[in-house]
C-alpha cells in the first residue's frame, strides 16, 4: 500500500526549472547552479514551494542531460557536487524544496556500465541492458539498435538511439526470446541496488525527493506489466519512505491509478499514458496543438481555446475517477506545460492563459508551472534540434528577465547562447509584468497565494462538477474544505455564456480573482451565472 504524502508535500505547488534556460551566472551562455541561486528570490516570489531541476547530471547531450553518464557527478557546465548542494542549501533556506530528476529507464552510451556491457568480455555488467543473445531476428517488436560495439548481439533503446534500456527484466519472458529475463531474476538485482544508492546519494546530499522519469518504462512486456511495476517500485518508495520520509516521488508516468499503488506521491496527468490521451490533450491545459496535430484532423481542438470546441466532461470524468482511486489524496499534477511539449502561450494571449491558469490552480493535486509561463514565454517555432531537442526546443529559450537583446539570462553575445532566444524585442519579460498590477505574472502569484490560503482550492479539497457537460463551456465547479466553500467558473470561448445552476444560498458572493467579466447572482434558489468571453472567476460562497 501506498505511504501517506508528507505534509509539506500536501499542498505543494512546483516550479519547473530546466537549468540550461533559466540563467547564466558565467557567461558561458548556459544556464548554471549559481544562476539558479541568483533567482531563488524571484522564485520564492511566485509563492511556489519546490522546484523540480531537469537533469543536471554528467552527459553526452544527446538528449538535453536525459542520457546520463555518471549519476554521481553534476555536468561540469552547471557547477560541481558541491555547487548543486549549495543550491539545495539555498533553496531550503527559503523554506523551499527541491526535486531532482532521476533517470532510471536507460543511461547514455557512454556510461561506463554500458561501455563495459557493450564490449567483447564477459564483465559484471553484462546484464545491467536488455541484449538479444546474438545477431537474433526475433526481435519479438521490442526497438534494438543492431551493429554497435563489440558484442554478439543488438541492445534495446528505451528513447533514442542513444539511451540503451537499463535492464529491469521482463513481466511475460517469452521462452523462445532466452534474452527475456524474467523480472523476478536474481541477476538483476544489482541494478536495482545501484539505482537505490543513487537516490540515497542525493537524498543524503539534501534533495527532497525525484521526478522519475520514464516511470512506467522499466519493465518491459505486456501480460502482467503493472503487477510487476508495482512490485519494482513499491520496494523502491517504500524503501525511501522508511528512510527518508519526507522525500517524495513524483512519476513521469501518465498513470496516476498505477502511480498511486507503485507509492508515488503524485503523477503527471499528460497526454499520453491514458487510453483516453485524446480526451486529456483536448482539456488540459499542456501540450494541446503538440498532440492535437498527432491525433486525427477531425479531432476536436482544446477546451482552453477561444472556439473551445474540446469538452471537459471526460476530463473531468477521469480526474474524479482517479480521487475515487486514491481516496480523495489526489495523487496527480496537472502542469502548465513542461520541457517537452509546445508553450501553453501557442495561439493564446494573456487573457487566455488567465483562464487556463485559474483552472490549473483550482484544480485537486500538485501543480507544476514551467518556468516562463508565469509571464507567457512563447513558443519558438524556429528553434530547430540542440541538443536532441528535435520538435521540442521552442518550449525551452533562455528566460526572459528583462529587456534587451540578452533578456538578462547571460552577459554572453546572444549569438553564443545554448538555445535560440525570442527575437521578439516585444517578448514579455519579468522586469515589466513585476510592475503590472494586472501582469500574468502577478495573475499567477495571487492564485497560488488564493490556493496556499484556502485549503478548500488546493490538493485535497472536495472536488464537486456543476457543469461541465457542454462541448463550447464554460466548466463550473465547487471546491469545498471544512468550513469553506469556493465557486470556480471558467470560460475560455469568445463568446459570452449565461447559465443558471442548482447552488443553495442567497445574495452576490464575493469574487475573490478573475479576468474579464463574471457575475454570479441569487435569487430566490437559482443562481445565475453571466459570463463574458474569455473569463473566469474564483467566487467566496
Ligand atoms: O519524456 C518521456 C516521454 O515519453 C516523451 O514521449 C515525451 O512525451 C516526448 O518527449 C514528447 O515529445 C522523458 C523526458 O521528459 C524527455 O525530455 C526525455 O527525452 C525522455 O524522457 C527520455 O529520457
Ligand atoms: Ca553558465
Amino acid at each position: 500500500m501506498a505511504k501517506a504524502i508528507p505534509e509539506w508535500f500536501r499542498n505543494a505547488v512546483f516550479y519547473e526549472i530546466y537549468p540550461q534556460s533559466f540563467r547564466d551566472s558565467n557567461g558561458d551562455g548556459i544556464g548554471d547552479f549559481g544562476g539558479i541561486i541568483e533567482k531563488l528570490d524571484y522564485v520564492k516570489s511566485l509563492g511556489v514551494d519546490g522546484i523540480w531541476l531537469n537533469p543536471c547530471f554528467d552527459s553526452p547531450f544527446q538528449d538535453a542531460g536525459y542520457d546520463v553518464r555518471d549519476y554521481r557527478r553534476t555536468a561540469p557546465r552547471y557547477g560541481t557536487n558541491a555547487d548543486l548542494e549549495r543550491l539545495i542549501a539555498e533553496v531550503h533556506e527559503r523554506g523551499m524544496r527541491i526535486l531532482l530528476d532521476l533517470v532510471p529507464g536507460h543511461t547514455s552510451l557512454e556510461h561506463p556500465w554500458f561501455k563495459s556491457a557493450v564490449s567483447r568480455t564477459k564483465t559484471r555488467y553484462d546484464n545491467y541492458y536488455v541484449f538479444t543473445d546474438g545477431p537474433d531476428p526475433d526481435q519479438d517488436g521490442y526497438p534494438f539498435i543492431s551493429g554497435y560495439g563489440e558484442r554478439d548481439g543488438f541492445y534495446m533503446t528505451n528513447y533514442f538511439y542513444s539511451q540503451p534500456a537499463l535492464n529491469y527484466g521482463f513481466s511475460d519472458p517469452k521462452p523462445e526470446c532466452p534474452w527475456q529475463m524474467d523480472f523476478r531474476d536474481e541477476r538483476l538485482k544489482p541494478l536495482r541496488e545501484e539505482i537505490r544508492k543513487v537516490m540515497k546519494f542525493y537524498l543524503d546530499a539534501g534533495c527532497d525527493g525525484f521526478r522519475v522519469d520514464m516511470a512506467f518504462s522499466l519493465i518491459k512486456g505486456k501480460a502482467g506489466r503493472d503487477e510487476a511495476l508495482k512490485e519494482l517500485w513499491l520496494d523502491w518508495s517504500s524503501w525511501m519512505k522508511s528512510e527518508y520520509p519526507e522525500a517524495v516521488l513524483v512519476a513521469e508516468g501518465g498513470r496516476p491509478d498505477l502511480a498511486f499503488d507503485c507509492g508515488f506521491d503524485s503523477d503527471f496527468l499528460l497526454s499520453w499514458g491514458s487510453p483516453k490521451r485524446a480526451n486529456r490533450a483536448m482539456f488540459r491545459a499542456e501540450a494541446y496543438e503538440y498532440y492535437t496535430n498527432r491525433l486525427k484532423p477531425d479531432t476536436p481542438r482544446s477546451f482552453f481555446s477561444r472556439e473551445s470546441s474540446g469538452n471537459s466532461r471526460d476530463f473531468m470524468d477521469e480526474v474524479e475517477a482517479l480521487l475515487a482511486h486514491d481516496g480523495g489524496e489526489a495523487r496527480f499534477s496537472i502542469v502548465t506545460g513542461n520541457h517537452d511539449v509546445t508553450r501553453l502561450c501557442r495561439n493564446r494571449d494573456a487573457n487566455d492563459l488567465k483562464v487556463a491558469f485559474a483552472f490549473i490552480f483550482t484544480m485537486p493535486g500538485r501543480p507544476f508551472l514551467y518556468y516562463g509561463d508565469e509571464i507567457g514565454m512563447r513558443y519558438l517555432e524556429k528553434a530547430g534540434n540542440v541538443e536532441g531537442s528535435y520538435g521540442r526546443g521552442g518550449g525551452r529559450s533562455p528566460m526572459q528577465w528583462e529587456r534587451g537583446n540578452k533578456a538578462g539570462f547571460s552577459d554572453a553575445d546572444p549569438e553564443k547562447f545554448y538555445i535560440m532566444p525570442d527575437p521578439d524585442p516585444e517578448r514579455p519579460c519579468v522586469a515589466d509584468q513585476e510592475n503590472d498590477r494586472d501582469s500574468l505574472l502577478n495573475f499567477t502569484r495571487r492564485l497560488i497565494e488564493l490556493r496556499h490560503a484556502h485549503p478548500a482550492l488546493g490538493a485535497e479539497g472536495k472536488l464537486r462538477r456543476i457543469v461541465s457537460e457542454y462541448a463550447d463551456a464554460p466548466l463550473v465547479y465547487e471546491r469545498e474544505l471544512h468550513d469553506e466553500r469556493f465557486l470556480v467558473a471558467l470560460n475560455p470561448a469568445a463568446k459570452a455564456a449565461a447559465l443558471e445552476i442548482a447552488l443553495p444560498g442567497e445574495g452576490a458572493p464575493e469574487q475573490l480573482v478573475g479576468v474579464g467579466e463574471v457575475s454570479v447572482t441569487r435569487k430566490l434558489g437559482t443562481t445565475s451565472v453571466a459570463m463574458s468571453g474569455v473569463s473566469a472567476g474564483v467566487f467566496r460562497l
